[in-house]
């Protein structure tokens, strides 16, 4: 194993055995030896906390393990995060993303916002439980080109919907591309809301709306 491949498993196996140090040790070293932030996020601090979340759904782990995994993700993120965007890209539009109403899960929305930085987008991130009128504010304030919607949960799943039946009320769908993510959503109900796209992980998201907003220009 490289150098490389062995932070990014000191990454992942330090969220999956709870070790915070052995998480910020590597967190530092990815910054001093200049690696790619992205990476490490996807391939080691995502990977990670995707193996607890498998081990919390066959109940071999518990809630307070979880969360203290989610809390080490959330130290090591507040690390790396600021290192992506760092990165000068050219701009490529703008998104407003947030996790939908009643629902709290911030992690894969925070990388998916990371990312869509990398990627050279303005990303106004409106957090979580977020009100679906809010989505609509916002990117009316910004002039948004994309809202992004996070939701984990068959209970929260849809208020995707319930933005998007928003959107139509105030008469501006067409205006903006609506792409939905997170655990709950799946490429069947994104087309039977009548969601614009969606992605199962933050690279595909950011590459999808790449060719979402091209597709939309024109090429
Ligand atoms: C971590 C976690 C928590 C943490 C959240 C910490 C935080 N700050 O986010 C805590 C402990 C607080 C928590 C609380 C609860 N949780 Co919880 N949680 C999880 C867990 C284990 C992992 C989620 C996660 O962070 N995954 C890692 C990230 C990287 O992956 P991700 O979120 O899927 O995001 C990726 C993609 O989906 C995508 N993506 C994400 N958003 C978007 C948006 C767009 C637009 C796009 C394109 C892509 C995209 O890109 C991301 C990066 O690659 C999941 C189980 C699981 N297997 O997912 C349960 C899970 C989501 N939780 C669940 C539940 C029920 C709860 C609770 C009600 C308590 C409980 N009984 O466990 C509360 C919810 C309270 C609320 N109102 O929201 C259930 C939901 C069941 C369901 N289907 O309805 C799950 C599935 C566990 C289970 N099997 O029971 N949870």
């Amino acid at each position: 194993m490289n150098e490389k491949e062995e932070i990014i498993e000191k990454l992942r196996s330090g969220v999956v055995n709870c070790n915070e140090e052995g998480v910020m040790e590597a967190v530092h070293e990815v910054i001093k030896k200049g690696f790619d932030p992205n990476e490490a996020i996807e391939r080691g601090i995502s990977e990670g906390m995707r193996v607890m979340g498998n081990r919390f759904d066959k109940m071999e782990i518990f809630l307070p393990e979880l969360m203290i995994a989610a809390d080490i993700v959330k130290a090591g993120l507040n690390i790396l995060l600021p290192e992506i965007q760092k990165e000068k890209r050219p701009m490529k539009g703008r998104v407003v993303i947030g996790t939908i109403k009643g629902d709290i899960h911030s992690i894969g929305k925070d990388i998916v916002a990371a990312m869509l930085q990398a990627y050279g987008f303005e990303v106004y991130d409106l957090g979580l439980d977020v009100q679906v009128s809010k989505f609509y504010e916002q990117a009316r304030k910004v002039e948004a080109d994309i809202i992004a919607i996070s939701a984990l949960m068959s209970s929260t799943i849809g208020g995707q919907k319930d933005a998007i039946d928003f959107l139509e009320a105030m008469g501006a769908r067409a205006r903006f591309i609506v792409m939905v993510g997170g655990g709950a959503a799946s490429p069947e109900w994104a087309e039977r809301i009548g969601a614009d796209g969606y992605a199962k992980t933050a690279a595909e998201a950011s590459k999808h709306a790449l060719e979402l907003l091209e597709g939309r220009r024109g090429g």
